[in-house]
């Protein structure tokens, strides 16, 4: 079997985590600022001096490519190296680390393995600075255009596009030109289902559906202590009564039903003017479609009713909206048969998060390994996995790619 070298890996992490570093360790590498050209030079280093053929797409992926004996489509893994503002050290990061870690593995025990072997980072998952998330590898997938993508823009108005010129990545290979035979994406759970049974390898049947939806919301600012309530058109109040409204909707739906207001922004956000303007943005995710659309329906009717109440008005913008995705089969059982070869307990599950291999899954068969998050902590710098679930992860990964890539 690989033997793949753990004390490797963990520095890895750490020298990827010193970049962007901020308080708590944690890390800040918001998609293509100069924290995430930090890391991605880091990384690409890292690739070239495993001797992989490095190529650099026009959406900005990176894809390691290392040379099968036949020239055949390859084994990719991977996953992304962007943050969250709030960002830990294992989100991402640790499926494209783990990815080199098995190259190496490769290169010191002189195997070639039949078919090529791939490692990728994708290029803005996390959707917090430009949405949608899953944005690189969506565009590998075929679901976006890359002037689309190019055209989305931050809260300052800089381009994807712009940006990716900017940090010197945006590359020559047309996205998704390298079809993989499979992908496979190992990654920290996020959430409290592995740290609180006590399993060690989470099988990933499926990643549940998303929408993001932005809601500009227009008022009529005025004097807080001369306008009366029935005279107020407060934009804030609106927003205020949506993320009340999604809360408490989702306490009812019960089962995954999930919703959050995570982004607020108030104007002229001052203590003593009724705000007249409010930009706030809903998520919404469930493991069930129709589930999901009944949620949406809610939460719009819902603004309708307020908006005509305090007569302001609202235009949405949909930031993201990603159905659910099931994984093949075939390659979820192989998942938890080299788990089980490795007498690690596991168990079944959906992703919470979503990630590149939902994406991917529209190009070939597609599935995700899952390590503990201790507490279920993530987007938090807190974020934390043990060693020993890093290292049985990444033994998961190996086994199953070397086996994928004689196949
Ligand atoms: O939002 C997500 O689920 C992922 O972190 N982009
Ligand atoms: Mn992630
Ligand atoms: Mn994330």
């Amino acid at each position: 079997m690989l033997r793949l070298d753990d004390r490797h890996l963990l520095g890895a992490l750490d020298e990827l985590a010193a970049v962007g570093a901020i308080d708590g360790g944690g890390c800040a590498r918001l998609a293509l600022t100069d924290e995430d050209k930090a890391g991605r030079d880091l990384v690409v280093g890292w690739m070239k001096g495993l001797g992989l053929d490095v190529r650099v797409d026009a959406i900005g992926n990176v894809i390691g490519l290392r040379a099968g004996r036949e020239t055949l489509t390859p084994v990719m893994t991977g996953s992304h190296i962007d943050t969250v503002r709030t960002g830990g050290r294992y989100d991402g990061n640790y499926g494209v680390l783990a990815g080199l870690e098995v190259v190496r593995a490769l290169n010191e025990a002189n195997i070639v393995t039949r078919r090529p072997i791939a490692v990728a980072f994708f290029t803005n998952e996390e959707g917090a600075r430009f949405q949608p998330d899953m944005l690189g590898s969506l565009v590998y997938a075929g679901g976006l255009g890359l002037n689309e993508a190019y055209a989305a823009a931050d809260k300052e108005d800089r381009s994807v596009g712009d940006e990716l010129r900017r940090i010197g990545y945006l590359g020559p290979v047309a996205p998704g030109a390298l079809k993989p035979h499979a992908f496979v994406e190992l990654h920290i759970e996020q959430g409290p289902i592995l740290d609180g049974e006590k399993v060690q390898i989470g099988v990933v049947e499926s990643v549940q559906g998303i929408s993001w939806i932005e809601y500009t919301v227009t008022g009529v600012s005025n004097h807080a202590g001369t306008t009366p309530m029935r005279l107020r058109r407060d934009a804030g109040y609106l927003a205020a009564s949506v993320n009340v409204f999604a809360r408490k909707l989702a306490w009812e739906m019960g089962g995954n039903q999930v919703a959050t207001v995570g982004a607020l922004v108030l104007r002229p956000n001052l203590i003593n003017v009724v705000p007249n303007r409010a930009v706030f943005a809903v998520d919404l995710r469930n493991t069930d479609e129709a589930k999901l659309k009944e949620a949406e329906a809610r939460v719009a009717a819902h603004i309708a009713e307020v908006a005509n109440a305090e007569r302001v008005e609202v235009a949405a913008e949909v930031l993201a909206r990603f159905e659910p995705v099931i994984f093949d089969r075939g390659l979820v059982d192989r998942v938890e048969h080299h788990a089980k070869a490795l007498a690690l307990s596991t168990r079944r599950m959906p992703s919470g998060a979503g990630h590149d291999a939902q994406m991917m899954q529209r190009l070939c068969p597609t599935a995700m390994i899952f390590v503990p998050s201790v507490d279920g902590l993530s987007h938090n710098v807190k974020e934390h996995t043990e060693a020993a679930d890093l290292a049985a992860g990444a033994q998961v990964l190996a086994n199953l790619i070397v086996e994928l890539a004689e196949a």
